[in-house]
């Protein structure tokens, strides 16, 4: 452990840096942590692929635990939680499962979202599925708490390589799922890399309703989110940026849920020492928030890079006709007042 300067012991009595301290099973310590409100958020662990949920007045944080070292690219063997009421001071819960929770599955604690329904929490996550449908599949796990623990509410993969989408671009198709339950009461499941899927789900939550379906997206790679503001549904993901071969964020928008879909462009360009950048967005208590992650941490003496990246949050902003502006994701933007936040974006 390292003696922090005085400047720093009087930053960790901050919130955000007492929650960042707290110990959670398998998670060595932050040595210091940035105060409440700064970017990265999330600095007691490496934490990628952002999931909000608001419930209950608090807001909800699903993450992949990153697990790499050296240079590994993905190791992740648990899907963590964090909470928060102010979005500046984050609680840890710790893990709330494991990809082996999933009989079927053999790793990969890859990108997930837990959404409210039936007065359980679901979560859908992508995981290797074992040799009986080798490649990435899509399970469902349930739980009477928003902070776990899960359990597998089929026994199956609710949506698997060779089965549901047997025409797919390759075995890691089925990846990144968003889960959206829209004002008529109907759930929607979309997800995809290299191709953006999506189906309706039966009201048990734990089915697909009627066929899998494809969205024309531009440059579309992985990781999309759905979200509805007003009457407008907006439907976020992870493309590829042509010049740097990395990701960056863009959006489309549409009046139906099941498109076609205009392309809005970008949201944010690529993220810090990461190929892969992953959206989540909510709106809470009358702000809209924007979650991502980039690789700018330093834990343990093991610096970021694509498989140890770190979560992060801005505000996000509309203009007047709905488009969304343009992110320039500087660090901090959380903590200051809207108004000033104005002038960081273009
Ligand atoms: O975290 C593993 C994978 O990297 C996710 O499933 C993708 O969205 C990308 O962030």
């Amino acid at each position: 452990m390292k003696f922090h300067t005085r400047r720093q012991s009087l930053a960790m009595l901050g919130g955000g840096a007492i929650a960042a301290a707290v110990s959670q099973a398998g998670i060595t310590h932050a040595e210091t942590a940035p105060p409440a409100g700064t970017n990265p958020i999330i600095t007691n662990a490496f934490t990628a692929d952002p999931a909000p949920l608001v419930y209950d007045g608090r807001v909800y944080l699903y993450v992949g635990h990153d697990e790499a070292h050296g240079d590994q690219l993905f190791n992740m063997t648990e899907w963590l939680v964090y909470s928060s009421d102010d979005m500046k001071t984050w609680t840890p819960h710790g893990p709330i499962m494991k990809p082996t929770d999933f009989k079927w599955a053999v790793r990969d604690a890859w990108a997930s979202q837990v959404i409210h329904a039936n007065g359980k929490f679901y979560l859908y996550a992508a995981v290797e599925h074992d040799d009986s449908d080798k490649g990435k599949a899509i399970g469902v796990a349930v739980s009477d708490s928003p902070t776990g623990p899960f359990v597998d509410a089929r026994g199956t993969a609710l949506i698997g390589n060779n089965r549901t989408t047997p025409n797919g671009p390759h075995s890691w198709d089925d990846i990144d799922p968003t889960v959206f339950k829209d004002t008529d009461g109907t759930t929607w499941l979309v997800w995809g890399n290299g191709k953006c899927h999506f189906a309706k789900l039966k009201a048990n939550m734990i089915e697909l309703d009627g066929e899998v379906r494809t969205f024309d997206l531009p440059d579309y790679v992985e990781g999309p989110w759905l979200h509805k503001r007003g009457a407008l549904y907006y439907l976020t993901y992870a493309s590829m940026d042509k010049e740097k071969r990395m990701e960056t964020i863009a959006y489309a928008t549409s009046n139906t849920i099941t498109g076609p879909w205009t392309y809005r462009g970008l949201i944010t360009g690529t993220a810090e020492n990461s190929f892969t950048i992953h959206p989540g967005i909510i709106e809470f208590k009358d702000q809209w928030y924007f979650f991502y992650h980039k690789a700018t941490l330093t834990l343990n003496g093991e610096a970021g890079a694509t498989g140890r990246r770190c979560v992060c949050l801005d505000y996000l902003y509309y203009n007047p006709d709905g488009t969304i502006q343009f992110s320039s994701r500087r660090p901090g933007l959380v903590c200051r007042p809207k108004r000033l936040d104005r002038r960081f974006f273009s």
